[in-house]
């Protein structure tokens, strides 16, 4: 946060001239696509496969096949994506997944990962 250097922020002209030259001082509109963020869901030895695929299509509006599929990968890998989305709207699916788990005394946990 507060920290240009990324690369939503290559709006630079170069290798073209502005009318402003060098030194003048451009602004320009941030026109850029959003970042995007990566829902990942952890493995863990507790939680049950079927409440996993629960919590998929639940949150994340998976059918029951894309849902196992991505379990399983999980579960084989110890991490997967489970959605990709603009920032605040994954950290609710964060917030979801992990209040969910918790409410029903598993150790499941969901993070946040800026898409490359
Ligand atoms: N490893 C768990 C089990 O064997 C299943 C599981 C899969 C747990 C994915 C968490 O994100 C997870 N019951």
């Amino acid at each position: 946060m507060g920290n240009n250097n990324n690369k939503n922020n290559n709006n630079s002209n170069y290798p073209f001239s502005s009318p402003e030259g060098e030194a003048g001082v451009q602004i320009v509109p941030k026109l850029d696509t959003p970042k995007m963020y990566k829902v990942i869901l952890l493995n863990d030895d507790y939680t049950p496969m079927d409440f996993v695929v629960l919590v998929l299509r639940r949150f994340f509006a998976k059918t029951e096949e894309q849902a196992t599929q991505i379990m399983l990968d999980v579960h084989k890998k110890g991490a997967g994506v489970a959605g990709v989305y603009s920032l605040e709207i994954a950290e609710m699916k964060v917030m979801q997944v992990n209040q969910f788990a918790q409410l029903n005394q598993y150790p499941l946990k969901s993070t946040l990962e800026e898409e490359a």
